[in-house]
């Protein structure tokens, strides 16, 4: 019980207003470029959040993307959208690739993070911090920007 209060400030603490129009930020770890954090408003808590993201692989070699990790969720996971006989279903993907010289999306219809047990509603133009676990890079974070429910892309600034 004390955990799940604490973990609930924490969550409030970490939610930090945007600025207007921010840029998305982007983060380097080794030969990975990682850009265009979000996610999407929830209406409160009871329902998981989306993560997306865009992650570069600049080297010769192949990485993974092992799990993300954030303060907002006590659950957070990698799912895969698969339509299988045209129903849409989410199973966990363990990781996902990241093949040297390519740039991999986790994105609406793909694969995205799922932010289960949230500790906190995202409202529009907050953002919040996301770990992202990689096999060779190691842990990377990066500020997801929460858009409005109707997003469908990163919102960035046009010399992004
Ligand atoms: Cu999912």
């Amino acid at each position: 019980m004390t955990i799940k209060v604490f973990a609930l400030a924490l969550g409030y603490a970490m939610l930090l207003p945007a600025l207007a129009s921010a840029d998305c930020s982007s983060v380097s770890a080794g030969d990975l470029t990682i850009s265009k954090a979000w996610s999407r408003v929830t209406i409160g808590t009871q329902r998981p959040a989306v993560f997306y993201v865009e992650i570069r692989n600049n080297g010769g070699s192949d990485d993974r993307l092992m799990g993300i990790e954030t303060p907002i969720a006590g659950m957070p996971m990698l799912h895969q959208t698969v339509i299988q006989d045209g129903v849409a279903a989410m199973p966990h993907a363990e990781a996902v690739e990241v093949p040297a010289g390519k740039t991999v999306a986790l994105a609406p219809g793909g694969y995205h993070g799922m932010l289960m047990e949230l500790s906190t509603a995202l409202s529009e133009g907050e953002t919040f911090p996301v770990t992202l676990i990689f096999e060779k890079a190691g842990a990377v974070e990066i500020e997801a920007q929460v858009l409005p429910m109707r997003a469908q892309e990163a919102q960035c600034d046009a010399a992004s």
